[in-house]
């Protein structure tokens, strides 16, 4: 009775063959200037967790490799500011930094630090090898310097105006009012932060790394990878290299980090983005010692730095030039970098205490970290800018942990024990109903071609896919009405949910590593029983199920008001109120693409608020060639009587998008300031509707 059906075409791995069996995976090393928040998490850290996992579970030689980036100036300035040591910044920081990520499950393999003296010698012994290939420009040039504190002065110890916008306090390297990065002698009336005094120009020696020797090698690597990169990190190299590479300085006048190791170099230290990256080197050679060249330099290995956006560039063109210059070493086979997490509509800051941060996170919902992950993993900023909210998190949680997966588990469980005192008769090999073949299938294949292709969203959506699976078909065969007169089929329906349940939890397990643990313990398995990414699992005959418990409960509006008012209050202390955030440049795009636009002005005949949305009004708008209906998010800083009559930018040809029920035939664009105020995009003359704009 169960089931002729057996699988004996398990191990094939779909696209197995754009993988090689040695991977380093390196997941960039936060800086311990602060603890690490949810932005962090989202960007990288889960990403390349996900990564990891999966590899182990497929049975690769995976290396995974992280550590604290313990130099730079912005941990000097930190401990000017509290007055103690860099040393005891960063102390404090590496250990809270590796407890959160050991407390939300991220898998290094080993974490390592850039102070440490095993990273001091490899960064060190890295230059020295450069330095003795003639690699370096050496470079006199003029840096500002305070004579008071008789030292020289990064850019961020800096401030002045902004030639630019004028703007008072810009620091020496960026104008944090419009954004633009500077050098500090750009800046008006420069002024020391140290001293508060007027600092002068002094020459100093530094060695440049000459990135346009690199630039022919680094466009061929780069263009090797059109397609198989993700095409944010592919257009920004290709942008950097369109530009020229110009020389860089890879020392810096400044008396924290990695000492010049080269004669006439006392107070000088390598700069900060040369020894990072070494830093994966460190934290591998910590880790296995002799044998970390086989993941750097063998050819069977592959490199795969996960990172956030701002890093593209040091990633795949300062280090590869780095790593080439000295030889030997294997240049990344991908960096798949994400965009940015914003929180509550703003743009997670670390000054402005506008972040989640993942030590207060895990104190205040203990034993929820998968609950995190799988929020965060659902609105990965893979391919966009994404938002997390308090009130979205607990929508995901209530709404599809608690009553999608949470619920399939815990009805299954509970019948189990209810009808046959949780205990199985015969092995469960394979299932009955052989429509869960292709489900199964069809998941093991597409949540591995996702996780493979960097697309870790769309892999946790095809592996939940099957917990909505298990529900349809519970609610399609109501074991609990069949079992009153018919006890046998009872068991062969929930026989079937126990092996979904089975297969959920490899499934998951790559996502949700707590969650698969928990559902181990419900199911009474354990490894050696299926942690292997496979699907040939077996619950043995006369098996004892464990009691049921709850899987998930639910967030409750408490613990989510909680949370929203730490933020505000957190906002109202921040330290810098007035400064303002831009989102950066988004990827270039060609004119050709700006072009497809249909960009119009409309003009607004009817507005009305769209039923049980409290943000958005329906919109009948003329937009010269014909009327639309548009719906816009606008309600809370407009009111729909007062816009019959107002002018309005639409852009036309956007994708018809349902909308609350409501077709919406385009997008009405809108500006939106720093405080997230919205305002209607005017020309500056009469217009009429239907014209164009572009
Ligand atoms: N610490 C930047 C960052 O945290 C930097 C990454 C280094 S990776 C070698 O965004
Ligand atoms: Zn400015």
């Amino acid at each position: 009775m169960f089931g002729g059906f057996v699988f004996l075409t398990i191990f094939a791995f779909p696209n197995s063959h754009t993988m090689s069996k040695r991977t380093l995976i390196t997941a960039a090393l936060p800086y311990a200037n602060g603890p690490v928040h949810i932005g962090h998490l989202a960007g990288c850290y889960l990403p390349s967790d996900i990564y990891a996992r999966y590899l182990r579970m497929r049975g690769d030689d995976v290396v995974f490799v992280c550590g604290s980036d313990e130099h730079g100036v912005p941990i000097t300035i930190k401990a000017r500011n509290e007055g103690i040591s860099p040393q005891e910044v960063v102390d404090r920081y590496h250990a809270l930094m590796k407890k959160a990520f050991d407390g939300l499950g991220i898998s290094f393999d080993v974490y390592s630090r850039t102070s440490s003296k095993a990273h001091r010698e490899t960064a060190s012994d890295f230059f020295k090898t450069l330095y003795d290939k003639g690699v370096f420009e050496e470079r006199i040039t003029e840096q500002y310097f305070d004579e008071s504190a008789n030292q020289f002065l990064a850019d961020r110890y800096i401030t002045g105006t902004c030639p630019k916008c004028n703007a008072e306090g810009a620091y020496g390297d960026q104008c944090e009012s419009c954004g633009a990065s500077l050098s500090s002698t750009d800046l008006i009336n420069p002024v020391s932060t140290l001293s508060g005094g007027k600092p002068v120009l002094k020459s100093t020696k530094n060695w440049f790394l000459p990135l346009q020797n690199h630039q022919s090698s680094l466009e061929s690597f780069i263009s090797q990878k059109k397609g198989d990169w993700k095409t944010n990190v592919y257009g920004q190299c290709m942008s950097w290299l369109k530009q020229g590479l110009q020389p860089r300085a890879m020392t810096r006048d400044l008396n924290w980090g990695v000492p010049v190791p080269v004669n006439d170099a006392e107070g000088k230290v390598l700069y900060v983005w040369f020894d990072a990256p070494i830093g994966y080197i460190t934290a591998t050679k910590e880790l296995l010692g002799d044998r970390w060249e086989d993941y750097w330099k063998g050819d069977d290995a592959r490199i795969v730095h996960f990172i956030g956006k701002d890093n593209i560039v040091f990633h795949c063109i300062i280090f590869p030039a780095m790593l080439m210059a000295h030889g030997g070493f294997n240049l990344p086979d991908n960096v798949p970098a994400n965009e940015f997490l914003n929180l509550e509509g703003r743009k997670i800051s670390t000054s402005r205490n506008w972040a989640v941060w993942l030590h207060e996170y895990i104190e205040d919902f203990p034993d929820r970290q998968d609950e995190l992950r799988y929020v965060l993993t659902s609105i990965a900023p893979e391919t966009s800018d994404s938002e997390f909210t308090w009130s979205d998190f607990q929508a995901r949680v209530n709404n599809e942990l608690v009553a999608i997966l949470g619920n399939l588990v815990n009805r299954v469980m509970v019948l189990y024990h209810k009808y046959f005192d949780g205990e199985t008769t015969d092995a469960i090999a394979s299932f009955n109903d052989i429509r869960h073949n292709t489900v199964i299938e069809e998941a093991y294949e597409s949540v591995a071609s996702h996780i493979e292709g960097y697309r870790f969203k769309q892999g946790l959506i095809a592996a939940m896919e099957v917990a909505r699976h298990g529900n349809r078909y519970l609610t399609e065969t109501e074991p609990w009405k069949l079992f009153k007169t018919d006890r046998d089929g009872t068991r062969i329906i929930l026989n079937d949910c126990l092996l979904l349940i089975n297969q959920i939890r490899v499934l998951l397990n790559p996502f949700m590593p707590h969650t698969s643990q928990r559902l181990s313990n419900l199911l009474n398995v354990n490894d050696s029983m299926g942690a292997t990414w496979k699907h040939d699992l077996t619950i043995p005959a006369s098996h004892k199920l464990n009691t049921p418990s709850l899987l998930f409960s639910k967030v409750d509006d408490t613990a989510i008001e909680k949370q929203k008012s730490k933020l505000e209050k957190e906002d109202a202390t921040g330290p810098d109120e007035n400064q303002r955030t831009h989102s950066p440049i988004k990827d270039e795009i060609s004119f050709e693409d700006f072009k497809k636009l249909d960009i119009r002005i409309g003009k607004i005949l009817r507005a009305e608020k769209v039923k049980k949305a409290d943000k958005l009004l329906k919109l009948t708008v003329d937009v010269g060639v014909r009327e639309v209906t548009l719906v816009s998010g606008i309600s809370e800083h407009y009111k729909a009587e007062d816009l019959p009559g107002q002018y309005a930018t639409v852009l036309l040809n956007l994708q018809p998008r349902k909308i609350r029920g409501v077709l919406s035939q385009g997008m009405i664009l809108m500006v939106k300031s720093d405080k997230g105020k919205l305002s209607f995009l005017q020309a500056d003359d009469a217009v009429s509707e239907g014209d164009m704009i572009g």
